[in-house]
């Protein structure tokens, strides 16, 4: 297919690469520019965008989107009927309904697909990912999920990805944050962090993201794999729609002011991973591993 892959950030950069590899032609655009093998740059969105079918964004935020979709030189320049748009950013899903029916004036699909899996899903390609739209168009994009990911769940019409999306980081959040706890108050009271580890993967307690983040944290490597000001937009967004939605989240307030005191503290590049550093500093330890 031809696609217009906008945005080539950590995920983006890796996810454009695996379409290329499919045998997809991939037109690229990068605020900063940057290459992909065998894609070909374009100087805006709207040059990108030129006689695509699908239009792929992988960008920060719903300030960015909003940019690369509207703005000058943006995508709806180059609009065409039948064409489709996937946004894998995890932005509002108030604003993805927005976006979707300006689009839709013209005769474009909007398909929101922010997907789950970090650094290490996208160079793999396998992503899962997370879509909201009409069916028909999220048929149209399988064999594009396909060379990024290796599952789609369709959580229903547009702007049901998003909603979904954000209420999986919360659950990222909170339970990466809970193990970040158990690991500083088990180094103040002596207990080996590996030792620990064993334990909780043993256990009721094992999960995902402690799988996943352990070894990582164990060898204090704190690059970002998802970074933490990427984590706390994602916390600011699930508690803005509970705000529309009239739900309070008490865990997600008190762990977005650790994040918002790690931003402080110049982490907010590292991995979200580094709130850990931010309770060390408070109990005034350091967890350590057999390994570490
Ligand atoms: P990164 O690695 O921080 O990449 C962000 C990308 O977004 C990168 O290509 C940026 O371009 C681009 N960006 C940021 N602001 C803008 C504006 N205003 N206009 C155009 N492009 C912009 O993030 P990830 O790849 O880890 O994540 C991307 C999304 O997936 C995000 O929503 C996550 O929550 C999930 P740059 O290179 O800085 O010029």
């Amino acid at each position: 297919m031809r696609v217009a892959f906008l945005g080539l950030g950590i995920m983006g950069h890796a996810m454009a690469t695996n379409l290329v590899k499919a045998g997809h032609e991939v037109a690229i655009w990068n605020r900063t520019p940057k290459e992909v093998e065998g894609a070909r740059a374009a100087a805006s969105p709207a040059e990108a965008a030129q006689g695509a079918e699908v239009v792929w964004l992988c960008v920060s935020d719903t300030a960015a989107v909003e940019s690369v979709l509207f703005g000058s030189d943006g995508v709806e320049q180059s609009l065409t009927e039948g064409m489709v748009i996937s946004d894998s950013s995890t932005i509002s899903p108030t604003a993805t309904l927005k976006f979707a029916e300006r689009v839709r004036r013209k005769g474009v699909e909007y398909v929101d697909s922010p997907m789950t899996g970090s650094k290490a899903g996208a160079e793999s390609g396998t992503l899962l990912f997370i879509v909201g739209g009409d069916e028909q168009a999220v048929e149209k994009l399988k064999p594009l999920y396909a060379a990024m990911g290796k599952k789609i769940f369709r959580m229903g019409e547009t702007g049901k990805g998003q909603s979904a999306k954000l209420v999986m980081n919360l659950q990222i959040a909170l339970i990466y944050e809970g193990f970040a706890e158990a690991l500083t108050l088990a180094a103040k009271l002596g207990v080996d962090a590996e030792n620990l580890v064993h334990l909780i993967n043993a256990s009721m307690v094992k999960s995902g993201v402690v799988e996943y983040k352990a070894p990582f944290v164990l060898r204090r490597d704190f690059s970002p794999n998802f970074p933490l000001r990427l984590m706390r937009k994602d916390i600011r967004l699930a508690l803005e729609a509970a705000k529309e939605a009239r739900v309070k989240l008490p865990g997600l307030e008190t762990v977005e002011e650790v994040y918002d005191v790690a931003i402080e503290e110049g982490h907010a590049d590292l991995d979200y991973a580094a709130t850990l550093l931010l309770l060390e500093k408070w109990a005034g330890v350091e967890v350590k591993g057999e390994a570490a």
